[in-house]
């Protein structure tokens, strides 16, 4: 750096030197204290090591966890061709008709986006993901599609994992070139909590392409299709499969739930047909769907529609597998599962499960049982590394049907309310919410209506309401943010129009927005965003940044400081990534292709009068010292 300082420097350009060149021009030795990655790197892991890991709520002692297994293959064993080849080769509607050509059913494997924001918070990293991902590719070839993106994991990973998802679905894309990829779109909410200016979806959609998404499935949380038609546009505008799709609510079996009746859930089949879908997606975010509700949704649809179905499920009430059998004997084309391990419960039915139910049938997968194993048994291992994410269920639980709280949901709102202190009123939050959603006039309940419900049900329980309670003095009380959005209409309108009491409580006289949100929102400047980003972060820009910045702007700047601070961590296992090091410990850490650091701790020194902890290691053979703040 020094020589290259010398010599480009303009006098020395234009040779406008002699012996005191350098001495004269002391500024060449003004260098920029720069840490090298290494150091960067023994920082973050002093600071796990002394402090509390990132995003875990307490310091727990690094548990002595077990080492996942990687299935192996032989050295040139070749990778098989899948939907993916499929969809490069036949376009959109090709692959929409080849999916009905199918009598099989075809399986999308959620375990690395709903599987795991379902069961522990959407905190799997990118590092687990990528160490299993070429035996996925392999042992899932016949796999219709793998979730791998969108929900939460969007912001998760950007807020609390310190990784780029972008780079996350382009080292997977890399590493699994066979496999349609599908992601979760929350249709004008992006992948975020609240309606985008129509240009940001667009935008999201054409750079989510680029990178490696395939199938977009395109919801709204309140089932309003004004919400959903420019991603469905976007997506059919290039090239990618559009999976529009209804949220499922109520149940059609019960004559008392009449919102959501059999004719309902057709209607808006045929309105998303007619809006551009190559599949139907149905989405049952909470496990309501109960298996002979599926068969009759399913076959109806079925008769009524000419594109193929994909059902989407959870198992909070165990009666998942049941669910998707019924729908394959009423004809589903596609099923979301997860892999065993990482099924059941608030996540998805067992893939290994119900491959084995159609085993032998008309309808059987074709996929190899023994060889899903060897995934189950990666992520069974791996699913501990997160175990302080898991505040879910222990067992299935039956009374989602009363509270029809999503699987993506549960584990959110249980830590919301531990961290408002109603750790202990669980029972009361689940109760709260059945009740906020009779109040709402029965809404839909997926991110991010379900959200505001859960909002609202906190604060019905913090503050000791009930519904008397609301009508007599709700004037007086100021609600959380999400519910005065819902009620202005910046969520978009809910099938049968807001509970005009509850309205007028909560508006206080606002006028509420009667239009479609992203109408009215100014669209992003990317070119103004361009200029301000170029200034912030200290390396080539892309345009996906402007998206991640225009969807999450400070989550985004965080991010990018943290990388500056610590370099990219998510090339650390994720046990030293959230616990730290154990004295004696040593790991090697792979920073690029082909280079690696030894990092062993040595020790951590007694409390300084400054709050301070040095933190000894070795990298590569060598004594380094790390300082960190003890926070505790
Ligand atoms: C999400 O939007 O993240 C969901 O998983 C909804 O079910
Ligand atoms: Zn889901």
């Amino acid at each position: 750096q020094f020589l290259e300082n010398v010599v480009s420097h303009p006098d020395f350009l234009k040779g406008e030197y002699d012996t005191s060149f350098i001495e004269k021009r002391q500024e060449l030795f003004n260098f920029k204290k720069r840490l090298n990655r290494g150091t960067k790197l023994l920082q973050f892991i002093a600071n796990s090591t002394v402090n509390v890991g990132p995003g875990m709520s307490k310091k727990e002692k690094k548990p002595f966890f077990k080492k996942a297994v990687v299935p192996e293959f032989p050295f040139d064993s070749v990778t098989p061709e899948g939907t993916k080849q499929l969809l490069d080769r036949l376009g959109a509607d090709g692959l929409s008709q080849w999916i009905q050509d199918q009598k099989r059913v075809l399986i999308t494997d959620t375990t690395f986006r709903d599987g795991h924001q379902s069961l522990f918070a959407t905190r799997a990293r990118t590092y687990d993901l990528l160490q299993i991902a070429e035996a996925t590719a392999k042992i899932g070839s016949k796999f219709f599609s793998l979730e791998m993106w969108g929900g939460a994991t969007f912001d998760v990973s950007m807020r609390f994992l310190k990784e780029d998802p972008w780079e996350r679905l382009e080292q997977l894309r890399e590493k699994i070139p066979n496999i349609l990829f599908q992601m979760l779109l929350r249709g004008a909410n992006a992948v975020g909590y609240s309606n985008y200016p129509d240009n940001v979806v667009k935008k999201f959609i054409e750079e989510a392409g680029k990178y490696g998404i395939d199938v977009f499935r395109i919801f709204d949380s309140l089932n309003w299709l004004p919400n959903m038609t420019v991603a469905i546009d976007t997506v059919r505008s290039i090239g990618k499969v559009a999976e529009a799709t209804i949220c499922y609510t109520g149940d059609i079996l019960d004559p008392r739930r009449e919102k959501y009746n059999l004719k309902y859930y057709i209607n808006m089949a045929k309105e998303l047909e007619r809006a551009g879908a190559h599949i139907l997606g149905i989405k049952d975010m909470a496990g309501l769907l109960k298996p002979y509700a599926a068969y009759h949704l399913i076959k109806a649809l079925k008769e009524e529609i000419g594109i193929p179905i994909h059902l989407h499920t959870h198992d909070t009430s165990g009666n998942g597998v049941a669910t998707l059998l019924m729908a394959a004997e009423a004809g589903v084309d596609i099923v979301d599962c997860a892999i065993s391990s990482m099924s059941g419960l608030t996540s998805q039915p067992s893939l290994n499960a119900l491959v084995a139910a159609l085993e032998q049938s008309e309808r059987a997968t074709g996929l190899n049982l023994e060889e899903l194993q060897k995934l189950s048994d990666y992520w069974e291992v791996v699913r501990e590394y997160y175990q302080a994410f898991e505040k879910g269920l222990k067992t299935t639980t039956a009374d989602v049907y009363l509270h029809e709280m999503p699987g993506g949901q549960y584990t959110n709102l249980r830590q919301q309310a531990e961290s408002l202190g109603l750790g202990d009123r669980w029972e009361e939050v689940k109760k709260a919410y059945a009740e906020v959603n009779r109040m709402l006039g029965d809404i839909v309940k997926v991110t991010p209506s379900s959200k505001m419900v859960g909002d609202l049900a906190l604060f019905m329980v913090q503050n000791n309401l009930t519904e008397e309670e609301l009508r007599k003095r709700g004037e007086t009380l100021d609600f959380p943010a999400s519910v005065v959005d819902f009620f202005m209409g910046y969520m978009g309108q809910p099938p049968g129009g807001f509970p005009e009491w509850l309205q007028r409580i909560v508006l206080k006289g606002r006028e509420p927005l009667a239009c479609r949100p992203g109408e009215m929102l100014e669209p992003v400047d990317f070119d103004e965003s361009r200029k301000t980003l170029t200034e912030k972060i200290n390396r080539p820009l892309k345009e996906r940044d402007l998206v991640s910045y225009a969807l999450y702007p400070q989550v985004f700047l965080d991010m990018m400081n943290h990388f500056e601070k610590y370099h990219d961590v998510s090339v650390l296992d994720t046990p030293t990534f959230f616990y730290g090091m154990r004295p004696g410990e040593e790991i090697t850490v792979e920073i690029e292709d082909g280079k690696t650091l030894m990092i062993k701790l040595i020790g951590v020194g007694g409390l300084d009068p400054d709050g301070t902890r040095t933190v000894y290691f070795e990298l590569n053979g060598q004594p380094r010292e790390v300082v960190v703040r003890d926070e505790s």
